[in-house]
């Protein structure tokens, strides 16, 4: 639930105002922690959205007496934009640092809060990257959410530390009112909850690091023999003991961040072991399980769930937090009260013990018996890694990108690994910082800017500045009104026009030296992985495309950033203005920063997009990009309310282009600049700072733009009402094609025979191309679209087998395109697929999109894209070479999949098969015998293809036209031949898409509601009207929330929250996430042919027809012509149907 903030009018002091924190820890303290990286810790505070990481942020940060113990939760310290506390939900990640002192030891703690909400999910990414570890917090009632498993793993694919805090233990007592046994039951499913996403997380891992072990036994000539595969064998062998979340491990605490108290096993250990006499270390490990005290005996026995006992954990702890709530809050018990400070040692302010709040008396105990902060920090400094702690493996992780493997690295740049592991602040040690994102602060909050009293002498100073601007501007007046004058010689409209003029440049003057003063400065959110990070310092910033091998090569040996060096690609040098200490919204300046801290960087903003890696030696290599799980759907148009100001929204988009992790802006080929984001929240927050922060401007946003897709279905076997369909539909189909095609092109050229199969020629009628449409099966599709990652690396691999380069390409990623070869293999069976996997020609549209070209030319053997695949084990066979304009096809087929005829939205799920291909080779001389050229090769080939089918068009190029036009230049009145096979091909492809029957696919966002029983009703209610779909319905144990899981197209979700929100009365509370694309079953140019169709829709028929409007929406949005009715219910049309 998003909570809107108490008051939400008045904002928290903090926010806007420019003044230091630092709490009871001085600036020069935090310096000099920073500079021992064993005692720091990096770590960030990850969770579904709600479920308390702002407020548990706030109890630390009250720690270190930043803000007072009053305040927590009330102020959420870090959400320090405006939007974030009127929503009460978090938008961007944010750090501070904090100092805790225990065992004789100082602490420093870089502290990164990160928001839940799905739409920022980005954020969270860039938060993880630069800590070793995470404090994972749930929910005691919701517990594991879409989104704690997401933090999970995202943890866990950047091989950080998860400690876990189970927050909220609060609602158990007085929102569930559980007893404490229950209480234990209910967090023991928790505790299995979380284990069961780390555990999977872990089995996955292990099959792999099996599976690649199997691999290179085998390669390594290992003898075949019988060999056994054991699929638990790993499993047993790998230690996951430290990896699960256990409370006798320390790695959980149970917490309730609101009412200032959490404790871990071991704190109450610690107090029974002095009361009673047991063994700490007994205590610790079986005060959470299945043991129970066994006061005769003074034991500690095991079954306490068999015997009925009481568990150790509900007897000794449990029991004590439920009295305490019982006599405080609910029975406001004084005399009780009274005993059980007595028990506990404690004492409060009489102030609070009369406060009519019990909570303040709650948190006034609370914080002195069990205070949430000590818990939660002493475990993060005992249980969490420092920088020193880092493992080889997440470093030779974060410096092998792509398909680079680490041991094919340049020797210099392996050599850096030991830079990472030693995070050495030497002097000589090369600094190696990683920025995770750049974040705008307003220009005046920047420490240096920061507001002091003025000196008398700034004073006058600043008067007299006044006065002279004042006396500039009252000269320049009277010019403009004597200007004025002359032409006109109209005194009196002159003064008018001066007085006008005189406005004007005020308010312009003022605006621009406003502007000037508040313009933002962009300050890289980084860590420091090696080295010492210095104020002026000259450093190089690697791209991510930055390739070190490349680098070291044009480098001269020993360079540095500051010298003059030749331009390599992807590597600039810049200075660093200026390096801070991040404490939440304020920055404090420092002269340096060592190895292993957070800090924030001045003077990169224009080197650096959103993220990059920074070095003072070219042997570094970029780092491996961010993993955002959250792709950005939702788009819209922007366009300012005043034309003139358009180059304001233009930098504008810019700036929030840079700010932000996950936004896109674009400008599209219509002209529109186009802003993408992740959902509706994260628009909104967008538009807001697009508005208030980097254009400054009235801006107008269009109604969002719905993506959609195209396809191509096989012909359906029954009609609309569902009766079956004879021939006579499929003849329509053809009939509608055949139209469409002789109106568009010139039946010389075109041919569409009536099994789909779609020939041109090019305008000069050098080469023809038949091509033929093929609805590829839904689980291909699927994953081609899941796979575009390796496709792409599997194009850049082909890419440079192409240029001849050969690529190191790692094992595992071999691995995945073979399987991924196997997996289409397996899906695409049966005839009409014969061999396609192997004759696949290419992924599109960019390359990687989820539709292929098919290569089905008899005579032609191109290089395989799998070629990577194949060690060079075909020596004897021929040679695969690539014939001329091969390229051509290729783009026609990109630009033909790029935007479909439908609505010009790109087609996904298509296979084009080319099934015939005829070029007049324009290099081989000609001559007069036609029939010894080479030029036909390919025609026997492709008219055995096609025998096949009926209508076989003959070859048009006629031998006495082939010369007429090749003996002009290559470049004859059409323009290039490769230019006209491209425009041919992309025809030819649309052609044949529309000789199937065409459909639209919507995307479609799954999310999960939790909502309770009374809400449930209206809740069905919305998503019905929503054309959403339920997939599963289930309770969640020992509560009342009901949990729905369903699909929703994203078209139909705009508004979605928000009504949900308003129906339920904010009881329920939906997570939306882009999950797939789906056929939407209609078709949008249907028209009714059977007698039944008729009966049933009326010969219109378009009233329901939801593709269609659709697509026409998406067509007049891109200006194109939409086909309609305007006169819709006219007599004459009325009277001409058949039916009326
Ligand atoms: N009952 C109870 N409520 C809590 C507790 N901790 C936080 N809350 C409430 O939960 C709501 C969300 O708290 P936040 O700290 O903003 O949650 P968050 O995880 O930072 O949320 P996002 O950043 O938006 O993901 C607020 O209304 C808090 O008052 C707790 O221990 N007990
Ligand atoms: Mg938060």
């Amino acid at each position: 639930m998003i909570s809107v903030n108490q008051g939400s009018t008045a904002l928290p002091p903090h926010i806007g105002l420019a003044w230091v924190a630092m709490g009871h820890t001085s600036l020069e303290r935090l310096i000099e922690l920073q500079k021992n990286p064993a005692n720091i810790r990096n770590l960030c505070i990850l969770a579904h959205v709600d479920h308390g990481k702002t407020t548990l942020a706030d109890c630390l940060v009250a720690s270190n007496g930043i803000i007072s113990s009053r305040q927590i939760g009330k102020l959420r310290y870090l959400d320090s934009r405006e939007d974030e506390q009127i929503r009460g939900i978090t938008m961007k990640s944010s750090a501070i640092s904090l100092h805790y002192q225990e065992g004789g030891k100082d602490y420093l703690l870089n502290l990164i809060d990160s928001p839940g909400h799905v739409d920022f999910s980005s954020e969270v990414s860039t938060a993880v990257r630069l800590c070793d570890g995470a404090i994972v917090v749930v929910d005691a009632v919701e517990g594991v959410c879409p989104q704690t498993q997401v933090v999970l793993r995202q943890a866990w694919l950047e091989n950080i530390r998860p400690v876990l805090v189970i927050n909220k233990v609060d609602r158990l007592i007085m929102e569930l009112k559980l007893t404490p046994q229950e209480a234990y039951t209910h967090l023991q499913k928790i505790m299995e909850q979380v284990n069961a996403v780390t555990g999977t997380l872990f089995t996955s891992r292990v099959m792999e690091e099996q599976a690649e072990k199997a691999k290179e036994e085998k390669g390594s000539g290992a003898p075949p023999g019988d060999q056994v595969y054991d699929w638990s064998a790993g499993l047993e062998a790998a230690d996951d003991s430290h990896l699960y979340f256990s409370p006798d491990q320390g790695n959980v605490i149970f917490a309730s961040a609101i009412d200032g108290w959490g404790f871990s096993i071991q704190h109450f250990a610690h107090i029974y072991s002095e009361r009673m006499g047991i063994n700490a270390e007994v205590l610790r490990k079986t005060l959470w399980g299945d043991f129970y005290l066994n006061a005769k005996a003074k034991k500690i026995m095991k079954g306490a769930q068999f015997k009925g006992k009481k568990p150790l954990f509900v007897q000794l702890v449990l029991d004590n937090i439920w009295n305490l709530y019982d006599a405080v809050v609910i029975r406001r018990d004084k005399e009780k009260v009274e005993k059980v400070l007595a028990s506990l040692g404690i004492s409060v302010m009489a102030r609070d013990s009369r406060h009519s709040d019990p909570k303040v008396l709650l948190s006034a105990i609370c914080s002195q018996w069990l205070p949430v902060s000590q818990a939660v920090l002493s475990m993060v400094c005992n249980k969490l890694p420092s920088p020193l702690q880092i493992a080889a493996e997440r470093v030779e992780k974060l410096m092998s990108v792509g398909v680079r493997r680490f041991d094919t690295l340049p020797e210099r740049t392996q050599e850096l690994k030991n830079a990472f592991l030693q995070c050495s602040s030497n002097e000589n040690a090369p600094v190696i910082v990683f920025v995770s994102k750049m974040f705008a602060v307003d220009t005046k909050a920047l420490p240096q800017n920061r507001q002091r009293p003025l000196t008398q002498a700034e004073i006058a100073q600043r008067t007299e500045l006044a006065r002279q601007r004042h006396a500039e501007r009252m000269a320049a007046e009277q010019i403009t009104a004597v200007g004025h004058q002359n032409p006109s010689g109209n005194i009196q409209l002159n003064i008018q026009l001066g007085g006008l003029c005189k406005d004007e440049m005020e308010t312009q003057v003022l605006k621009e030296s406003k502007e000037e003063e508040q313009r933002d400065t962009f300050i890289a959110f980084a860590r420091v992985y090696s080295g010492v990070v210095k104020r002026g310092q000259r450093i190089f910033i690697l791209g991510p495309k930055y390739d070190p091998a490349q680098g070291l090569s044009m480098l001269p040996e020993q360079c540095s950033a500051s010298d003059s060096l030749p331009d390599v690609p992807h590597l600039s040098c810049c200075s660093i203005e200026n390096v801070y200490l991040l404490m939440g919204q304020e920055l404090e300046e420092l002269e340096e920063v060592p190895s292993g801290n957070v800090l924030g960087i001045k003077g990169l903003e224009e080197f650096i997009l959103k993220s990059a890696t920074i070095s003072t030696t070219p042997a570094c290599p970029p780092f491996t990009p961010l993993n955002f799980e959250a792709s950005p759907i939702v788009r819209v148009a922007v366009e300012s309310k005043h034309p003139s100001e358009m180059p304001k929204l233009v930098r504008g988009m810019r700036l929030l282009n840079q700010a932000d992790p996950c936004a896109e802006v674009l400008i599209q080929e219509t002209g529109e600049h186009v802003l993408v984001t992740a959902g509706e929240v994260h628009l909104q927050r967008c538009l807001d700072d697009l508005k208030n922060r980097f254009a400054k401007i009235e801006i107008s946003a269009s109604k969002p733009i719905i993506p959609f897709r195209e396809t191509v279905v096989r012909p359906p076997k029954v009609d609309m009402v569902n009766e079956d369909l004879g021939k006579q539909h499929k003849v329509a189909i053809i009939h509608q094609v055949k139209e469409e095609g002789s109106h568009s092109r010139s039946s010389e050229t075109l041919h569409v025979d009536s099994s789909g199969l779609v020939t041109l020629t090019t305008p000069n009628k050098l080469a023809t191309v038949s091509v033929r449409a093929i609805p590829l099966p839904q689980e291909v599709t699927c994953l081609l679209e899941n796979s575009s990652a390796l496709i792409r690396t599997l194009e850049q691999v082909n890419m440079s087998l192409r240029e001849g380069r050969n690529q190191d390409v790692s094992a595992r990623t071999l691995e995945a395109i073979a399987d991924l070869k196997a997996q289409m293999e397996h899906m695409l069976q049966g005839r009409k697929w014969m061999n396609a996997v192997e004759h696949i020609w290419a992924f599109g549209p960019r390359r990687y999109g989820p539709n292929i070209l098919l290569n089905k030319l008899d005579g032609y053997q191109r290089p395989s894209l799998w070629q990577c695949l194949c060690r060079e084990d075909k020596d004897g066979a021929q040679a695969p070479i690539t014939r001329d304009f091969d390229n051509s096809i290729v783009s026609g087929f990109q630009l033909a999949t790029l935007s479909g005829p439908m609505c010009e939205e790109p087609l996904m799920g298509v296979c084009f098969a080319i099934e015939r291909w005829d070029i007049q080779s324009l290099n081989s001389p000609y001559q007069n015998n036609l029939e010894e050229n080479p030029t036909f090769q390919e025609a026997s080939g492709a008219s055995k293809a096609l025998e096949s089918s009926d209508a076989l068009e003959v070859n048009p190029t006629e031998p006495s036209q082939v010369k007429r036009l090749l003996e002009t230049t290559s470049t004859d009145c059409y323009g290039p031949v490769s230019g006209q096979l491209i425009a041919a091909v992309k025809e030819a492809c649309r052609h044949a898409f529309q000789a199937q029957p065409q459909r639209l696919m919507a995307a479609m966002y799954t999310c999960e509601i939790m909502a309770t029983a009374e809400v449930l009703g209206r809740v069905y209610g919305v998503l019905g009207k929503r054309e959403g779909r339920i997939l599963q319905e289930e309770m969640k144990e020992g509560t009342e929330i009901f949990i729905i899981k369903a699909v929703l197209p994203v078209a139909e979700s705009f508004g979605f929250a928000d009504e949900f929100r308003k129906r339920t009365s904010g009881l329920a509370s939906p997570q939306m996430v882009f999950s797939h694309w789906e056929v939407i079953s209609s078709d949008p140019f249907w028209v009714p042919t059977t007698e039944e169709e008729y009966l049933h829709f009326g010969e219109k028929a378009d009233s329901t027809n939801q593709a269609l409007k659709y697509m026409n929406a998406v067509r007049r949005r891109k200006g194109l012509y939409v086909e309609e009715k305007i006169v819709e219910h006219a007599e004459k049309q009325r009277t001409l149907s058949k039916n009326k």
